[in-house]
């Protein structure tokens, strides 16, 4: 016998998810009851929804789909700017919140959590600008189809989708789950329509001797990692990815030509690229950041891009293929042209390795990124917040098997704490490593309690630089000075009566170290190592960022 909750339960188990993220309310409890029934599904609760959004979307990350439960309209209205962010990302969040009773819509009720008028269908109306496909479920016999048709488009088109259950209709009968396989069972691609898009494309290299490839952040979601691998292979070329994509493509590959941004590109990429006769984007999106204030964003009739679902370049445009078919199909078919990856050498010059600081010197940036890349290891996530972390991030060097996340596109400072934690919640076995700074902190710092409950031994590299650096470097005014807090001091707070986090404050260079070893041996909950640097210690990257994305921002108006 099934419920519409049971069912919820069923299919999201069925699609691979093995917790829900949640925060209570009246309008989703028999809900959750529900939920907890299935045996396969854990809950997992946060502070508030924002975060509880996050943090699904930072599982999403790990796992490759999530679900958070909200209440309705205090919690819902909350969530919607974390969906809004997995919509930007790429990731299949699912948004359940629980809802008014049946009863009570299309009446003269006024109900509590609402705006006091009697149009309640606000919530589902405004998801549906920042997801794929929002329900809202009033009958439990459609329950079953409705359910099955958001996950089905969620997980087709990996962006977020909205449900919304009735609170009087989350525990009603409904049918049993049919096979999973009508949600998870993808079309292949239009064969002609394939064949066609490889063939043009053999032809548009044939003529090409230097091509590159630039993987951006959409090959994971395309789910063609692996396939860029083979394609690259195959014509034996440089390899560059975007920020946005770091880690997409193993940096450890030999033909990795490091991370393509333009003039704040790593030693030799912006130059391959530039050299390049043919530019293949895998996945990309190239926003005003992402081109540096529009100064690196590739372009012309040497430029093919690839996208899940769309091949166009030149003259040809092609629908109805998948790009991992698409790759592995042209890795089959590619001429071997291998002269992007016999100059990339030739062009590269590697900046010298950082030298350790001496234990008692000042702690730097350069510093405390240099000791980050040296806990590095193959089982290793790093998850780089908004702000000069991710620079410092990006400019790691990720050994094979290590792993990178950033929230680029959405760029929403806060962001990392929760999807650290719903991270690291969906992938255990993992190193869980977050890079923040002291602004972004200031808005989720509370997930971190969290993290301690569920005794998840993350390492938080707290960067505390007074204030909003990356905005002084765009803009500067007095909107970008914070209110300073005791960040390491925070963690006793947390803990409490029972929780084992770790809170340290480091100065120097040799006290870092010792953080660290502490930090490693803490298996029973999360540390937090609060790094003080000066005010103006940042890198050039963001320098140079700042100075773009302000030229940018600054265009005056056409007339
Ligand atoms: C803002 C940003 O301290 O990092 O390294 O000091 O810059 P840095 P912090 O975390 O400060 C972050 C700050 C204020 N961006 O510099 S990046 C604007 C912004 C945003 N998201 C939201 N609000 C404001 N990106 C939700
Ligand atoms: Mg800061």
């Amino acid at each position: 016998m099934y419920n519409v909750g049971s069912y919820l339960a069923a299919r999201l188990t069925q699609i691979g998810l093995k917790h829900h993220f949640v925060v209570a309310g009246d309008f989703n409890l028999v809900l959750l009851d529900q939920l907890l029934t299935n045996g396969g599904l854990e809950q997992v609760y946060c502070c508030n929804e924002l975060n509880c959004g996050y943090a699904a979307e930072g599982y999403a990350r790990a796992r490759g789909a999530a679900a958070a439960v909200v209440t309705f309209s205090v919690g819902g209205l909350s969530a919607i700017n974390a969906i809004a962010g997995a919509y930007a990302e790429n990731l299949p969040v699912i948004m359940i919140s629980g809802a008014p009773n049946s009863n009570d819509q299309a009446t003269d009720h006024l109900l509590h959590h609402t705006l006091a008028t009697h149009d309640n269908s606000y919530q589902l109306e405004m998801a549906k600008r920042v997801t794929c496909a929002a329900v809202s479920i009033t009958s439990a016999a459609d329950a079953p189809y409705l359910i099955d048709f958001a996950l089905r488009a969620a997980l087709r088109e990996k962006k977020p989708a909205y449900i919304e259950i009735a609170c009087n209709i989350a525990g009603a009968p409904c049918a049993a789950p049919g096979p999973i396989s009508a949600i998870i069972a993808e079309a292949p691609s239009d064969a002609a329509s394939l064949e066609a898009s490889v063939a043009a494309t053999v032809e548009f290299l044939q003529d090409k001797q230097k091509p590159v490839l630039l993987i951006g952040s959409k090959l994971r979601a395309a789910g063609a990692e692996k396939e860029a691998i083979e394609l690259a292979e195959a014509l034996g070329c440089a390899v560059t990815t975007m920020a946005a994509a770091k880690s997409f493509f193993p940096e450890n590959h030999p033909q990795f030509a490091g991370i393509y941004w333009g003039e704040i590109s790593s030693p030799g990429a912006r130059e391959i690229v530039d050299w390049a006769d043919a530019i293949l984007c895998i996945g990309t999106i190239f926003n005003d950041y992402s081109t540096l204030g529009w100064t690196a964003m590739p372009s012309g009739p040497h430029v093919l891009t690839a996208q899940e679902g769309r091949i166009h370049f030149g003259g040809h445009d092609f629908g109805g293929v998948h790009l991992r078919e698409f790759l592995s199909q042209l890795a089959r078919e590619a001429p071997k042209k291998d002269a992007t990856m016999v100059q990339f050498p030739r062009l590269r010059s590697e900046h010298a390795p950082a030298v350790a600081a001496a234990p008692d010197a000042k702690l730097t940036r350069l510093e405390i990124v240099r000791q980050i890349q040296s806990l590095l290891t193959a089982d290793a996530t790093v998850i780089a917040e908004t702000g000069d972390s991710w620079f410092n991030g990006v400019s790691l060097k990720l050994p094979g098997g290590a792993r990178f996340e950033i929230e680029m596109q959405w760029g929403s400072i806060g962001w990392s704490v929760p999807a650290t934690f719903g991270y690291a919640v969906g992938a255990p076995e993992r190193r869980v490593i977050a890079m923040i700074g002291d602004g972004s902190f200031q808005l989720t710092a509370q997930e971190v309690s969290q993290m301690i409950r569920r005794k998840l031994p993350v390492i938080i590299f707290l960067i505390n630089n007074r204030g909003y650096t990356i905005e002084v470097e765009i803009h500067d005014g007095p909107y970008n000075d914070i209110k300073n807090w005791d960040y390491a001091g925070l963690i006793n707070v947390f803990n409490a009566e029972d929780g084992r986090g770790l809170g340290i404050r480091v100065a120097n260079a040799g006290e870092l170290t010792e953080a660290i070893k502490a930090a490693l041996a803490n298996r029973e909950g999360p540390t937090l190592i609060e790094c003080g640097i000066e005010r103006d210690d940042c890198s050039a990257d963001l320098i140079t960022f700042g100075r773009r994305v302000a030229a940018a921002n600054a265009r005056p108006p056409r007339d």
